[in-house]
C-alpha cells in the first residue's frame, strides 16, 4: 500500500497547494484519480488493491464502477478475475433503449459499487440508488481512498458498508514517512479534513429540508390551518407522548397482537397492523384493540395498502355488515349508506375485517388513479379517518420512481381532507402539514433476505426529516419488547429534538 501511495503521488493523482474545490472551498490537498488512465501499471495496482479488499466481503457479487473514473478500474477488476460487471449510464440514451444500466442481471442479484475517492458518499449513493431501482441488492462499496469526511457514516445510514484501501490520514502518514511532504502539510490537510466533514446530505431526489418542515415542532404543525383533523390529532398525541414511534405488529395470532399492543402501547403514537395476515381474526378483535388504543393513547393503523379501482377498494375498506357487523351503531349506519338496520339485502358494505369501522389510518397506493382514493375518502372522511399514500417504498427495486412519487404527491394534495401524508423513505414535499411516515427502520442499518432495507432513526428522523418511524422486527424480535419499544421511542425522539431549532427543542 505504501508503494501505491507513493506511485499515486508521483503520477500527480495527489497534489498539495491551494485548490478551489467544486464546493468553492479552498483545499490544501487535491485528489485527481482520473490521471491514472495514463499509467497502466498504476491502474493495475489500484484495481488489484481494490480487489484484495473486496474479494472476501462479496465473493460472487457483480461489480459496478461509479462513472467515470471508477469505470476503467472496475473493468480491470472484472476482466482479471472473471467477474461480470454492470455499467451505469450517467445520462439516458436518446435513442434505442433508454436503459440507465447496461449488462446482464436479475432482480435480487448482489452488486458492489466501486469508487476512486469517497468524500460525502453522495456519488456512491447515486449509483447505488440506480442499482437498487433495478432490483439489485447493494450492501458494500469498495473505494481506493476514504477522505474521512462523513461518507462512511452516510453510506452506513443507507445500508452500505464502505471498504477502503486507504484513508487520507494513512496516505499523509506514508508520504510523511517517505519524505514526500513535511509535517506542516500533514497538519494543514488534517485540519482541513476535520473542519470540513461533510454532513450527510438529504437524498438527491428529496426536497431539501427547509425551515417549513423541520424547524417546527409537531405541536406547531398540528395547529397549522392546512393540517387535517386526523393529522392534527396524531401530531398532538406525538407531542404529548413524546413519541414518533409506530410499532408494526406483524404477528400471527390475535393473542400475540393484543400482547404486543399492551407491551408497546405506552411508547407508541401508532400501532400498525396487517389483520389479513392473522391466523385467527375474529370480529371482536378490533374492539379489544380499540380499548387498548384508548387506554394507552395511540391510533390504530391498518396497513391495508389499497390499490384497486374505486368500486372494489370501497368494498374492501367498508365494514362487515348484515349480521356480522361489529361496528358501533352510528358507524354502522354510515357504512350502510343510510339504512337504519343492517341487512345483507340492503347493505353495500363488504369485507370481513371491517377496516373503516376501527382503523384510524389506512394506507393506499396511488397506482389505480384518483378513483380509488375518491372511493376510500367517501367511506373514510365521514368517519373521521385518514389515509397515508405510499410514495416511496423501503424495499430494494421498488418501482416508486420519482415520476410516480410526484404524481402521488399531486393526488394527495387534491384530497387533503382524507390524505394526511405519505409512507416514504424520505420527504417528498415541503408542506409541513403533511406527515412522512417511514418504514424500514432499525437501530442497525442493513436489510433482510427479501429486499427490505433498514435505515437508522437518526438517518430517518434526524437527517431526512421524516416524522414517524415504523419499526417491526426491530422491536418484535427483541427478548423484551417493551424495553425495545422504549429504546426506539428514545432514539426517535432524540433524533427529532436534534433536528429542531434550539429554541423549540425539548
Ligand atoms: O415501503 C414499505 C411500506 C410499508 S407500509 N416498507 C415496509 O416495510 N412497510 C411495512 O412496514 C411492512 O409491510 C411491514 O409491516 C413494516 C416493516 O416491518 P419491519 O419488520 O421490516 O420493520
Amino acid at each position: 500500500m505504501e508503494d501505491l501511495v507513493e506511485a499515486l503521488f508521483e503520477a500527480e493523482a495527489v497534489k498539495f497547494g491551494s485548490f478551489t474545490l467544486k464546493s468553492g472551498l479552498a483545499s490544501p490537498v487535491y485528489f485527481d484519480l482520473r490521471v491514472i488512465v495514463s499509467h497502466p501499471r498504476l491502474m493495475l495496482q489500484v484495481s488489484e488493491r481494490l480487489w484484495d479488499v473486496g474479494r472476501s466481503v462479496c465473493p460472487s457479487a457483480l461489480l459496478c464502477g461509479v462513472p467515470y473514473t471508477a469505470l476503467p478500474i472496475a473493468t480491470l477488476m472484472a476482466t482479471a478475475h472473471e467477474r461480470p460487471m454492470l455499467m451505469r449510464r450517467k445520462e439516458a440514451k436518446q435513442y434505442g433503449t433508454a436503459r440507465m444500466l447496461e449488462g446482464a442481471f436479475a432482480a435480487g442479484d448482489v452488486c458492489v459499487v466501486v469508487e476512486d475517492v469517497v468524500t460525502s458518499g453522495s456519488s456512491v449513493l447515486e449509483t447505488a440508488d440506480v442499482l437498487r431501482q433495478h432490483g439489485l441488492q447493494v450492501r458494500d462499496a469498495l473505494v481506493l481512498l476514504d477522505r474521512e469526511q462523513g461518507g462512511r457514516e452516510t453510506l452506513a445510514g443507507a445500508g452500505i458498508t464502505l471498504h477502503s484501501v486507504c484513508t487520507v490520514s494513512r496516505l499523509m502518514q506514508v508520504l510523511l514517512d517517505r519524505g514526500r511532504v513535511d509535517q506542516a502539510t500533514v497538519d494543514s490537510v488534517s485540519a482541513f479534513i476535520s473542519q470540513n466533514r461533510a454532513t450527510s446530505p438529504p437524498p438527491a431526489s428529496s426536497p431539501s429540508l427547509g425551515p417549513g418542515e423541520v424547524a417546527q415542532s409537531y405541536g406547531q404543525r398540528a395547529r397549522l390551518p392546512s393540517t387535517s383533523a386526523v393529522a392534527s390529532r396524531l401530531l398532538l398525541l406525538m407531542e404529548e407522548k413524546r413519541s414518533n414511534l409506530c410499532v408494526s405488529a406483524d404477528v400471527r395470532t390475535a393473542a400475540e397482537l393484543l400482547a404486543v399492543a399492551r407491551a408497546v402501547g405506552p411508547h407508541v403514537c401508532l400501532l400498525k397492523t396487517h389483520v389479513d395476515a392473522l391466523d385467527d381474526f375474529t370480529a371482536d378483535l378490533p374492539e379489544r384493540l380499540a380499548e387498548l388504543a384508548r387506554s394507552h393513547r395511540f391510533l390504530l393503523f391498518e396497513d391495508r395498502k389499497f390499490a384497486d379501482i374505486g368500486h372494489t377498494a370501497r368494498r374492501q375498506y367498508q365494514g362487515t355488515c348484515g349480521g356480522g357487523c361489529t361496528a358501533a351503531c352510528d358507524v354502522r349506519r354510515l357504512l350502510c349508506g343510510g339504512f337504519s338496520e343492517c341487512g345483507v339485502w340492503a347493505c353495500t358494505a363488504g369485507g370481513v375485517f371491517g377496516i373503516a369501522s376501527w382503523a384510524d389510518l389506512v394506507t393506499a397506493h396511488a397506482v389505480a388513479g384518483p378513483g380509488g382514493l375518491e372511493a376510500l375518502a367517501g367511506v373514510g372522511v365521514p368517519l373521521g379517518r385518514g389515509c397515508l399514500l405510499i410514495a416511496k417504498m423501503s424495499s430494494q427495486g421498488a418501482l416508486t420512481t420519482q415520476g410516480y412519487t410526484q404524481a402521488t404527491v399531486a393526488m394527495a394534495e387534491a384530497r387533503r381532507d382524507f390524505v394526511l401524508g405519505f409512507i416514504s423513505t424520505e420527504r417528498v414535499t415541503h408542506d409541513p402539514s403533511l406527515l412522512h411516515v417511514t418504514p424500514g427502520v432499525k437501530l442497525q442499518p442493513g436489510g433482510d433476505d427479501l429486499g427490505q432495507q433498514y435505515l437508522t432513526p437518526e438517518e430517518v428522523v434526524g437527517r431526512r426529516g421524516c416524522d414517524v418511524m415504523v419499526v417491526g422486527r426491530g422491536v418484535l424480535e427483541a427478548t423484551d419488547v417493551t424495553a425495545a419499544a422504549r429504546l426506539y421511542q428514545q432514539a426517535g425522539w432524540d433524533a427529532y429534538c436534534g433536528r429542531l431549532q434550539p429554541a423549540t427543542a425539548s
